[in-house]
């Protein structure tokens, strides 16, 4: 029997989430042999400060390691397609971050490398793994909401409020076209279909950028930093800092979410909320120990995460008992050990709870037809199947907010 502590993994980055992604691992045990970053200078200062024991010096050395077998990909986006095919191409088992690639092209392409690889490919939507979301995921594939008819809510942040705030995902050749919507409306949407099982088949979409000239830092500068550099640059923007979007759903249900990450005070707030037929349920990221579920006939709930009183998927994703909050960091490990009872198994089980390259890869699906949904000003149906490629990356038309 493979436990996770007897898998080497390697990881690609030691940012904000490349370090939230080693904590989750050495919390599961599982063995993170060495790490690479983008010079090996700067990886082997991480390795010294993360206490990792060796830092690769470029992907080929990482691969060419036989104690790896498993990869987590942190790097930036327009990273993540070359890094990704190569790891395939060694035959081991991925966990990139989202989204899973630049284009829907790209992701295509390694939905089908990973099958043919026959290895666990997965992709970082740990919004799904807050122990509530995993139970009601349950609860509403048993009926517990009844139809779902309508879905509502907003993923609102502010670390990118100023115009002295500066990130990679600014520019859409490093971070890929839909900025807002690629980095967080992706997890919103993919969550809300974990949730209702319903996959959105429409959208109608409007993108808009408040700040259209940032003051670019000279210098690297780290998601969520707070830092104001003296030296900067004036940089004409051209991807969205918010975005409004109404959905359709796959059984008929509608929808409606704003997207946001430069909303004064929201720190990283996704709320949700699915009313059906017959009952309603409620979240917040910022208060993840809590669901509200709502009646018409009886009064309304509040279940405080307790694994004596969810069902198995909620327990399974809880390590406190009640009353202990369990967080943002605790969903990793949460999620990380779904995927990897599947690598120790040998392989993609039939039904994961974790979102799988297949599901990245709707997710860039989506992304496209919001984006020319944005450029069209009509409704765009998802173009699944055998429909054309996707758009290359390029600008998406964006308004200034303000004014249409
Ligand atoms: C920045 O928006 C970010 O770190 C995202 O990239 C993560 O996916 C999200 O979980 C938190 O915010």
């Amino acid at each position: 029997m493979v436990r996770a502590s007897d898998i080497g993994t390697a990881v690609i980055g030691t940012g904000f989430i490349g370090t939230v992604h080693i904590e989750a691992l050495r919390r599961l045990g599982v063995h993170v042999v060495g790490i690479l970053e983008d010079t090996p200078e700067h990886g082997a200062a991480r390795a010294a400060e993360l206490a990792i024991p060796h830092a690769y010096g470029s992907l080929e050395e990482l691969l060419a390691d036989d104690r790896v077998q498993a990869v987590h990909v942190t790097s930036p986006n327009r990273l993540h397609h070359r890094q990704v095919r190569e790891i395939l191409a060694g035959g081991r088992h991925v966990i990139c971050e989202k989204p899973l690639a630049m284009t829907s092209a790209e992701s295509a392409e390694l939905v089908a490398l990973a099958a043919s690889a026959g290895v666990v490919s997965a992709v970082n939507f740990n919004i799904r793994f807050y122990p509530l979301n995993q139970h009601l995921a349950r609860e509403i594939e048993a009926g517990a909401l009844g139809d779902v008819r309508l879905v509502t809510g907003h993923y609102l942040q502010d670390w990118l409020a100023l115009e002295t705030d500066w990130n990679w995902r600014l520019e859409p050749e490093i971070g890929g076209a839909l900025r807002a919507v690629g980095d967080i409306g992706s997890h919103f949407l993919d969550l809300v279909t974990f949730l209702s099982g319903q996959r959105v088949v429409s959208v109608m979409a409007d993108l808009a950028t408040f700040i259209p000239v940032r003051r670019e830092p000279r210098g690297p500068v780290l998601t969520f930093s707070t830092e104001r550099a003296a030296d900067t640059v004036a940089r004409e923007i051209r991807t969205e800092d918010a975005a409004t979007i109404m959905l359709r759903f796959e059984n008929g249900a509608r929808g409606a979410v704003a997207i946001s990450q430069v909303s004064h005070g929201r720190k990283n707030s996704l709320r949700y909320e699915i009313d059906g037929s017959a009952a309603a349920a409620a979240w917040d990221s910022e208060q993840p120990d809590r669901l509200w579920i709502g009646h018409r006939e009886r009064a309304n709930e509040e279940l405080l995460r307790n694994p004596a009183l969810m069902n198995p998927a909620g327990r399974a994703a809880s390590h406190l008992p009640g009353g202990h909050v369990e967080g943002f960091g605790d969903t990793f490990p949460a999620h990380f050990a779904a995927i990897y009872a599947d690598i120790a198994a040998g392989g993609p089980s039939e039904r994961p709870a974790y979102a799988t390259f297949a599901d990245g890869h709707d997710e860039m699906l989506v992304g496209d037809a919001i984006a020319e949904s944005a450029r069209s000003g009509r409704w765009v149906t998802v173009a699944r199947g055998a429909g054309r490629p996707a758009a290359e990356a390029g600008a998406i038309p964006t308004t200034e907010g303000g004014h249409a």
